[in-house]
C-alpha cells in the first residue's frame, strides 16, 4: 500500500501543476487546410458520431465564425451530429473541470435547433458532483451532482442568437476519464455553429483527499464489474432568448 501511495502522490503531482488551466483548446481554423468541406470527418483533434457536420470556412456558405473556420453541427445528410474530442481528460478526485465553446444559432433563418455541450465518461461512470452550466449571457445554473456516463447542459438556440460562451463544469467526485462533446439533434442540414472548444482542468486535490483517492481506484473496479444499467444527466435552461 505504501508503494501505491507514493505511486499516487507522485503521479499526481507531476500530472498536476499548482495552477492547472486549459489542457486542450481548438479554433479549427487549421482544418482541413482552411477550406470549407461539407461533411467533414478529418478533424485533427475529433470524431464525429451519430451523424454529420460541415467545416466551413467564413464566409463559406454565408456564415460567420467567430474566428477563421467553424463548425455546423449539422451536416448535409439531415442528420446531425455529435463532435467529440479523440483526446481523453483524466482528473483527480476534487479538481475542477470545464468545457467551454462558443456557438451561435443556424445563422439561416431555420428552426431553432437543439445544443447540447457536456461530458462522457470512459470507462467507469463517473462522479459529476458541483455541475455548474453557464449559457452565454442567459442565467448560469447550478445543477447539483449526478453519477453516470454523461452529462451536459442543452437548450434550444435561437437560430439567429449570436455567438455566446457555454460552459460546462463539474467537481470530480472521484477520479475519473472523460472526453468532451458538443452534438444537435437537428435533422435539416442546417444547425447550431460551434467555434473555441476548450478544456480545463484545474485545482489540487488535499492532502486529506488521498484516502478519498484510493476509495474512488476502488469504486471504478467495482463500477467496472458490475456492470449496472447506466443513466444520462442533462441540464437546461426552461428561459427564453430573445
Ligand atoms: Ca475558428
Ligand atoms: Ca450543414
Ligand atoms: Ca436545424
Amino acid at each position: 500500500m505504501k508503494k501505491i501511495l507514493t505511486a499516487l502522490a507522485a503521479s499526481t503531482i507531476f500530472i498536476t501543476p499548482a495552477h492547472a488551466g486549459v489542457v486542450f483548446s481548438d479554433d479549427f481554423d487549421a482544418e482541413n487546410g482552411g477550406a470549407s468541406q461539407l461533411n467533414y470527418a478529418g478533424f485533427a483533434n475529433f470524431d464525429v458520431e451519430d451523424g454529420t457536420v460541415d467545416i466551413i470556412k467564413e464566409p463559406g456558405f454565408g456564415l460567420s465564425c467567430n474566428t477563421g473556420s467553424c463548425v455546423d453541427l449539422d451536416g448535409s445528410t439531415n442528420d446531425g451530429g455529435m463532435l467529440i474530442t479523440q483526446q481523453i481528460f483524466s482528473f483527480s478526485a476534487g479538481q475542477l473541470v470545464s468545457l467551454s465553446v462558443d456557438a451561435s444559432g443556424n445563422q439561416r433563418g431555420f428552426a431553432d435547433d437543439n445544443f447540447d455541450f457536456g461530458f462522457r465518461s470512459i470507462g467507469a461512470d463517473v462522479m459529476f458532483n458541483d455541475r455548474v452550466v453557464t449559457f452565454g449571457s442567459g442565467p448560469t445554473i447550478n445543477a447539483g451532482d449526478f453519477t453516470g456516463p454523461e452529462s451536459f447542459g442543452f437548450l434550444d438556440l435561437a437560430q439567429d442568437r449570436p455567438f455566446e460562451q457555454f460552459v460546462f463544469s463539474f467537481t470530480a467526485g472521484a477520479a475519473g476519464s472523460v472526453k468532451a462533446f458538443v452534438r444537435t439533434s437537428s435533422a435539416d442540414s442546417v444547425g447550431p455553429i460551434v467555434d473555441n472548444f476548450s478544456v480545463s482542468i484545474g485545482g489540487v486535490p488535499e492532502p486529506t483527499t488521498w484516502a478519498f483517492l484510493i476509495f474512488g481506484f476502488g469504486a471504478i473496479g467495482g463500477a467496472m464489474r458490475s456492470k449496472n444499467a447506466r443513466k444520462r444527466s442533462s441540464v437546461s435552461t426552461k428561459v427564453s432568448y430573445s
